[in-house]
């Protein structure tokens, strides 16, 4: 008996190790297409962003992971999902209330818990959430070198467990939910039978998130192997479905809330445990993440390569424009040099002597000369040259352009193969070319 069980859990043990090599191998083509994505953007020479900058095409490189913001009741098991998901014990979990500020769990290369002010620095686009009062004290990072299912590519936040009544937080604990919840991927809200589940708190902002993307957020009945018999769990969802429906904003047609539950904390129970649902969200969302990176880098590379077509084409109008001007004015300046010449030529020919010039002769020279200045000046005017791009100039421009008609769309189309490659066969790969 003993015998079949250790059979089994080795049998289990090498499954998921198998699982683990596969997925690590996915992980691998994934991490590389993000990384190649992020270098065509930030390397210095060419980089994308450098680029944009020349033509007024500002660009932000693009994200390496999705992420995630848990929100829910006090106790609702948001740090337990954490830790179950990257398998690591990295968020303090218990009945008590435990989690009191924002805890972004990211994946690193070392362990690590980084303060408010390094968090900031790690993750500039939450350098606006110091404009709420008293937030950076109880932000904090934690980087785990778990590499356990996606986590690689999820920055997850948990929050402070949200309940009603008097209790005070130090930071306004609404309006950084709010603002979290807009720049998530997903938003996961958990709701647990036993705890407040309708906490006014945790519904008003879901109802506030939900106005703006619905499509983000996830409901979910969390530690639901807690809540009794089925007949019990029914109840709970009814309760929770009603409670929601009550509510304007969140009165949605094809509402869903699967039950899950933490296997580990759990003792026997016939309860259906749907968290693996909540696995495939975050995969999907990852996915999505990688297609919209891709996609993302092709319409920048067309617009950045169409910008620097458009500044070629400019030149070439203005080097165009200044030849006319430069012909207009050369002819106006003949003009100008004619008239003079015309009266020398002919008082040259019947000019005998000094004594013999009277002051008309001196009025018509005076008179021909300031036609002439006045031509001359009006040549000048005409003589409006714009900067043009200088040969050295043009080539470079040339140059970016073909780096990247054809580094840049190259290297989007093999990683676009390799993403591809994980799932389809290379004969639909074969047909998607034609
Ligand atoms: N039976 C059972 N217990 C769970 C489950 N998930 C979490 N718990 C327990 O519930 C308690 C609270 O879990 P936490 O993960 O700390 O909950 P939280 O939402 O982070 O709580 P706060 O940080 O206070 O907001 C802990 O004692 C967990 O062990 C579950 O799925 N099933
Ligand atoms: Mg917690």
């Amino acid at each position: 008996m003993a015998a079949a069980k250790s059979r089994r859990a080795n049998k289990q043990q090498q499954q998921r190790a198998a699982a683990n090599t596969a997925e690590s191998i996915s992980m691998t083509t994934n991490e590389k297409i993000l990384k190649e994505c992020h270098d065509l953007y930030v390397t210095e020479k060419n980089g994308l962003i450098a680029l944009g900058k020349e033509v007024d095409y500002p660009l932000v490189p693009p994200r390496k992971k999705i992420t995630v913001l848990l929100i829910g009741n006090h106790s609702a098991g948001k740090s337990s999902f954490i830790n179950w998901y990257i398998e690591e014990h990295v968020q303090k979990t218990a009945v008590a209330i435990e989690t009191q500020g924002f805890s972004i769990v990211t994946s690193g290369k070392k362990r690590e818990s980084l303060t408010g002010n390094a968090t900031l620095h790690l993750f500039p686009q939450f350098r606006e959430l110091s404009e709420i009062n008293g937030v950076v004290d109880y932000l904090s990072t934690e980087v785990a070198t778990s590499k356990q299912k996606r986590f690689p590519f999820v920055t997850f936040i948990d929050t402070p467990g949200l309940v009603d009544g008097d209790m005070k937080y130090p930071f306004d604990v609404e309006k950084t939910l709010i603002w979290l919840g807009e720049m998530a991927d997903l938003v996961f809200v958990f709701f647990d039978p036993l705890g407040q589940a309708l906490c006014r708190r945790t519904l008003d902002i879901v109802e506030c998130l939900n106005a703006k993307h619905p499509e983000r957020i996830k409901f979910y009945l969390s530690k639901a192997d807690t809540a009794g018999t089925q007949g019990d769990r029914q109840r709970v969802l009814m309760q929770i479905t009603q409670e929601l429906c009550k509510r304007q904003g969140l009165n949605r047609a094809g509402f869903d809330m699967p039950t899950i539950f933490i296997p580990s904390l759990t003792e026997k129970t016939t309860c259906d445990n749907h968290i693996d649902e909540v696995c495939e969200t975050i995969t999907k969302t990852i996915d999505r993440n990688i297609q919209n990176t891709l996609n993302t880098l092709e319409k920048d590379a067309a617009t950045i390569s169409s910008l620097f077509h458009d500044k070629l084409n400019k030149d070439k109008e203005t080097n165009q424009l200044n030849m006319k001007a430069r012909c207009r004015s050369f002819i106006v300046w003949f003009f100008a040099l004619l008239f003079p010449a015309i009266y020398a030529y002919y008082a040259a020919k019947n000019w005998d002597s000094v004594d013999k010039i009277n002051m008309s002769d001196l009025y018509y020279l005076l008179g021909f000369s300031l036609i002439s200045l006045i031509i001359f000046v009006i040549g000048c005017k005409m003589y409006r040259i714009k900067r043009a791009m200088s040969k050295k100039e043009r080539a470079r421009v040339q140059e970016i352009i073909a780096y990247i008609d054809n580094t840049v769309k190259t290297k989007k189309s093999s990683s676009y193969q390799d993403y591809l490659s994980q799932s389809v066969s290379g004969i639909d790969m074969l047909n998607e070319k034609y």
